[in-house]
């Protein structure tokens, strides 16, 4: 029997690790967003994916959350000298992951087999399953047009109004046949912007089905927090969107596909709304300051729901 955990992005990797401590290998399967990625450099950027990777190897830098910890940046700095492109910041480790990836894309290796040899190289069991191999990309349409997606949220510092997003090539792109849909005892969709990280899995073809007819408790995990986002933008777009940056929101934004939802103690107050949803629902500390924090949350969710 299986846990699949839906993640993307820097909170999502926190619940991610939580769970891998308590998981075994053979009990626990991540499925990653990649509608962040992009080619720069002429190498394939997979932040989700490598924020994951990152923080289940636990060297990832604890002040980001994304890239590497004990990292240096004589190619950012060089680049910088020579007038290239140092916006979206690469560290000198980080790059030589994204050249192992360029070069094993070369072998003839699509996302999920370069993924998982550079997992395996960094001491990684847990597997770690793109959503798709095929081209997914968030895009952002603003007032000024549309955005691709590190622009918006790297370049341009979530600054422009967020008017929706599209995910270009799901429509397209296969459900990575490498997801164990069959014997699942549980869905966890981790605390991560529902909008841009967990959306986007949900877009492929297929998935939303596949994790409804698993049959099995999908349970997520508010990343909204006393109306504020711990990380990232999400309250920002919720409130561009037209939404309330509450937790009550996002459990309505997952309605359709959650059958257990888990709220900060922060927002108690919320629970009996988001359990007249239609919702299972349950309170914890989802603020994941420390490991134990992560590994706390991740048996108070296991717990709520198998
Ligand atoms: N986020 C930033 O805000 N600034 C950066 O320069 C940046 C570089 C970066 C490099 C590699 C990587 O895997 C992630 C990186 N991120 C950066 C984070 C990334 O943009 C976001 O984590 C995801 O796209 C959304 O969660």
């Amino acid at each position: 029997m299986t846990v699949l955990a839906l993640t993307g992005g820097v909170g999502g990797a926190k619940l991610a690790l939580g769970l891998a401590r308590v998981l075994a290998p053979d009990q626990l399967v991540f499925v990653v967003n990649t509608g962040d990625d992009f080619e720069h450099f002429g190498l394939h950027i997979s932040p989700d994916v490598d924020t994951l990777t990152y923080t289940l190897a636990e060297v990832a830098n604890p002040a980001t959350g994304w890239g590497r910890a004990d990292e240096s940046w004589h190619v950012m700095e060089t680049l910088q000298r020579l007038g290239g492109e140092t916006w979206f910041r690469l560290g000198d480790r980080d790059l030589a992951l994204h050249l192992r990836r360029r070069s094993l894309f070369d072998q003839g290796m699509g996302l999920t087999a370069a993924t998982a040899a550079l997992a395996n190289g960094l001491g990684i069991r847990h597997r770690i399953l793109p959503m798709s191999d095929d081209p997914v990309r968030t895009q952002v349409q603003t007032p000024q047009g549309a955005l691709a997606f590190q622009h918006y949220f790297v370049r341009d510092r979530c600054e422009p109004t967020a008017l929706a997003f599209e995910f270009a090539g799901a429509e397209s792109a296969k459900l990575n046949p490498a997801i164990p849909f069959d014997a699942l005892q549980a869905v966890v969709i981790c605390p991560s912007n529902p909008y841009v990280s967990v959306d986007p899995i949900l877009a492929v073809p297929g998935m939303r089905a596949a994790l409804q007819s698993a049959g099995c408790p999908i349970v997520a995990v508010s990343p909204i927090v006393g109306g504020a986002a711990i990380k990232g933008p999400t309250a920002k777009m919720m409130r561009e969107l037209g939404v309330h940056a509450t937790t009550l929101e996002v459990a309505k934004h997952y309605l359709s596909l959650a059958t257990h939802f888990v709220v900060d103690e922060v927002d108690a107050r919320s629970r009996d709304a988001v359990a007249a949803l239609g919702l299972e629902t349950t309170i914890a500390q989802t603020v994941m300051r420390t490991l134990d924090d992560r590994i706390t949350l991740a048996r108070a969710v296991l717990a709520f729901v198998l």
